[in-house]
């Protein structure tokens, strides 16, 4: 074959994860009596993937239930219809691995690729003696020098690390495949399954290559490509080493000839993309034509309550929407797709669950969506609508309990000192320009002040969250706006009871739940008795920091 010769890059380390028969995994951590039987995991009337106890009985992905009953009449059946658990298991192996690397790539739901060239490096420096953990495919007795087969040998330790991190954390097995590049990683943690993992060194790729005999089982070869090779005869990846790159750029092309010819000598330089969570998360229902407000609404309630669930999944919460609609023109006959888009407050949603929303909130964020229709639809002439999609499009990570309070009081704190409401609330922009207040958060736009610490925000966070408090709202300047704004109006309440911890702005402690200040009073006052150095602080309770 005369391609043009490819130079291999061996500077990369790179690990392959695939969770041992995901589905049916996810099903016996929730249910740990499924371990010892023959498990299957049913779609429709077909069983998608089982267990490796299944496996044995000769049960195989996508055998009809028929089939597979026949052939293990023991089999249990599981649903697994609703992706739910499978796509939350999936995202927890991918924060996991996150912790590893900043190149983590998904594919799919149960396979990650993680760049771990840098941690390699810095642990080469220390390395004298570096053992090979786990399986080696091919021959090793004449390894490359150019520094890869340690840099590799040390991926098989960091491997071992991060399948024992998934199984102690996750209760999940996986396999792994360490290569210098993501194709050889791939095949190679295919070799032992399950729950083993597989080292491939370059002088190794084109023997790993031609193991998988058939084009087809090459990564990246689909059908459309096998059955351009096969119409040349090129069936097997062997076919491929010995054809004529001339004819094969003949009916590729040069581009996808030379990507064809470097996988099949296992070369691939493509990088771990770092896939992080998707950028948008939306759905979409072609309807019959139509054409009443009231309709339109109702749809687009029921595609909201729908999208919930799924960002419910994905734990994030969503701060823009984007309505999408399709208009068909009786006259012209044609359809066209438009869309637009607004913020949402994210305090409309509940930080503990994001798919249940209250009533009212639904409610304003059915207002807001309306809105937008009407930007796109003149409601006064007669229109068809014959699709609505609704998809949140930006979103922020859901505080966390611990941080929230802390992050809400320094906000606020800071906001006393540098800013006045009304500048606060001015800044606001939107996409989509004129979503009432009620819904609208401010632009992220503006710098956000650097937080200073505070003693006594980090006081009340501890103290508030042990309550497992409600408020989870995120840190927004609107809510800090909103904060200020009841503060005025409150100042004249029955709060002024309580006396402030000396620590304390006045400000934001008469912010809180009286219960809270109670507490916290009390706690403060504890810890007055127990530690004498506060006795000092305590001549000026209620002084204003
Ligand atoms: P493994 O990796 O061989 O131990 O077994 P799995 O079950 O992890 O298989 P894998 O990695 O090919 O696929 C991951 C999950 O994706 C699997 O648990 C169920 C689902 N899945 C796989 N193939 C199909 C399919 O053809 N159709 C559907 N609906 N789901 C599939
Ligand atoms: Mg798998």
């Amino acid at each position: 074959m005369e391609a043009e010769s490819t130079l291999d890059d061996h500077s990369r380390t790179i690990i392959h994860i695939d969770l041992d028969c995901f589905y049916a995994q996810v099903e016996m951590v929730k249910n740990p009596e499924l371990r010892t039987l023959p498990l299957g995991i049913q779609q429709k009337n077909i069983v998608v993937t089982s267990n490796y106890i299944a496996r044995q009985y000769g049960i195989k992905k996508c055998m009809l239930i028929t089939e597979a009953k026949k052939m293990c009449p023991n089999l249990v059946l599981v649903k697994g219809e609703d992706l739910h658990d499978y796509r939350q298991t999936s995202y927890k192996v991918t924060t996991l691995l996150q912790k590893y690397s900043n190149l983590v790539e998904r594919l799919g739901l149960d396979e990650n690729f993680i760049d771990v060239t840098s941690i390699v490096n810095e642990k080469i420096e220390d390395s004298t003696r570096i053992d090979i953990v786990g399986n080696v495919f091919g021959d090793i007795s004449d390894l490359c020098d150019c520094g890869c087969s340690d840099r590799l040998k040390i991926g098989t330790n960091i491997a071992q690390e991060i399948r024992d991190q998934i199984k102690s954390e996750l209760n999940l097995t996986t396999c792994a495949g360490v290569g210098h590049n993501k194709l050889l990683a791939k095949i190679a943690g295919s070799k032992h399954k399950p729950n083993e993992q597989t080292v491939i060194f370059p002088n190794s790729a084109v023997e790993l290559m031609l193991s998988l005999n058939l084009v087809s089982y090459i990564p990246g070869i689909g059908t459309t490509l096998t059955e351009q090779l096969g119409s040349i005869n090129i069936k097997t990846v062997q076919d491929l080493h010995n054809m004529d790159f001339v004819k094969l750029k003949n009916l590729l092309g040069s581009e996808k000839a030379k990507t064809v010819h470097d996988l099949s000598f296992g070369l691939d330089r493509t990088p771990v993309k770092s896939t992080g969570k998707p950028q948008s998360i939306g759905i979409e229902d072609s309807c019959k034509s139509i054409s009443i407000e009231k309709e339109v609404r109702e749809k687009l309630r029921q595609l909201l309550s729908r999208l919930l669930v799924l960002v419910g999944e994905d734990g994030r919460v969503p701060k823009t929407i984007k309505l999408t609609i399709r208009k068909f023109d009786r006259k012209s006959k044609v359809s066209n797709r438009e869309t637009r888009q607004c913020n949402i407050n994210t305090t409309l949603f509940n930080p503990k669950d994001i798919s249940k929303l209250t009533e009212t909130n639904e409610n304003k964020i059915l207002t807001a969506i309306m809105r937008l229709f009407n930007k796109l639809v003149n409601t006064n002439k007669p229109y068809h609508i014959t699709l609505l999609g609704l998809s949140f499009t930006k979103f922020v990570e859901r505080p966390s309990a611990k941080s929230t309070l802390t992050k809400f009081l320094i906000k606020d704190i800071e906001v006393q000192s540098i800013t006045n409401i009304e500048n606060v609330q001015e800044t606001k922009t939107t996409p989509d320009d004129s979503p009432s207040t009620s819904y609208v958060e401010n632009s992220e736009t503006e710098p956000e002040p650097t937080p200073k610490k505070c003693k006594f925000s980090d006081f009340i966070a501890k103290k508030r969250f042990l309550r497992d408090s409600d408020d989870c709202a995120s840190p927004s300047k609107l809510r800090v706006a909103e904060l200020r704004l009841n503060s005025t109006e409150k100042s004249m309440d029955t709060n002024q009871n309580i006396s402030c911890p000396p620590d304390a702005s006045e400000e934001v402690f008469r912010e809180l739940p009286r219960d809270v200040q109670q507490e916290l009073w009390e706690e403060y006052k504890q810890t007055r008795d127990r530690d004498k150095v506060c006795s000092n602080q305590l001549k000026k309770p209620n002084q204003i920091v």
